[in-house]
């Protein structure tokens, strides 16, 4: 049995990872892959219980610390219970969001200092990375837009623009960083062409796996 591949999708919110995610499964599916569709904050009954807490309004008294932990304890239980065996087993496991969101919101939109960010990232993740990561770059204005036409706003879309904005940079800070694993995509084209970048890149990923198997 050959390991899978990883695939995170990043972004600020509004940008379509949802949106783009499913159609990817299902051009995957489609070609005979198997897929494992999942999401961060969440993906086992542990986390998705921590999820609750961390997006529940009530709670816009939460330190940035105590936010940080609940998302990499969450991370620890999705890693251990999903990620890691699902990539084991083969298949394609397409992740709505992962340890770059923490860097973003938490690094970028909290301040957090990036040394505690990455000493708890290995505790969550160990050698669990993504072999490759589609960054959904739109305006943070046009995110907030096309989140807040859905109405009630959970506690992080709450936050003013300029804090959506100090997160797309820290995410586009990464790519800059790490281009050969984060490719960046227009999000504000339209839903069809962006699926066919997603789809391009992600194709070529797998022949590539497929060469070097
Ligand atoms: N968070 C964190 O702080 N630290 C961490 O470590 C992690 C997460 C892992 C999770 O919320 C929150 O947790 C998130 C970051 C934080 N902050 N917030 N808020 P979530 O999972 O509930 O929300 P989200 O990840 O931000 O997703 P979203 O708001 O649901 O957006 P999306 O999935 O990226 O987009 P979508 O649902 O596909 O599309 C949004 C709308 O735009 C929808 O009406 C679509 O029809 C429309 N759309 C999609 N694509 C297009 C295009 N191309 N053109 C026009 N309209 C479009």
């Amino acid at each position: 049995m050959t390991d899978g591949l990883f695939i995170t999708f990043e972004g600020i919110e509004g940008c379509g990872k949802t949106t783009q995610i499913r159609l990817l499964a299902d051009h995957l599916r489609a070609a005979g892959r198997s897929v494992v569709l999942t999401r961060e904050p969440g993906g086992t009954p542990a986390a998705e219980a921590i999820r609750t807490i961390l997006l529940d309004p009530a709670h816009d008294g939460l330190a940035p610390t105590t936010e940080l932990l609940l998302y990499a304890a969450a991370r620890a239980q999705h890693v251990h219970q999903v990620i890691r065996p699902a990539v084991g087993a083969g298949a394609v496991v397409l992740c709505d969001r992962f340890a770059d969101s923490t860097e973003a919101y938490q690094g970028g939109g909290r301040a957090l200092s990036q040394e505690t960010i990455q000493t708890l990232r290995k505790v969550a993740t160990g050698d669990t990375w993504p072999d490759c990561t589609i960054l959904l770059d739109l305006s943070a204005a046009e995110g907030l837009s096309r989140t807040r036409s859905r109405g009630a706003l959970d506690r992080i879309e709450g936050e003013p623009l300029a804090f959506h904005e100090r997160v797309r940079a820290a995410f586009l800070d990464i790519a800059a960083r790490e281009p050969k694993r984060v490719a960046v995509v227009n999000a504000a084209a339209s839903v069809e062409t962006v699926a066919e970048a997603v789809r391009v890149r992600i194709d070529a990923l797998l022949r590539e796996a497929e060469a070097t198997a």
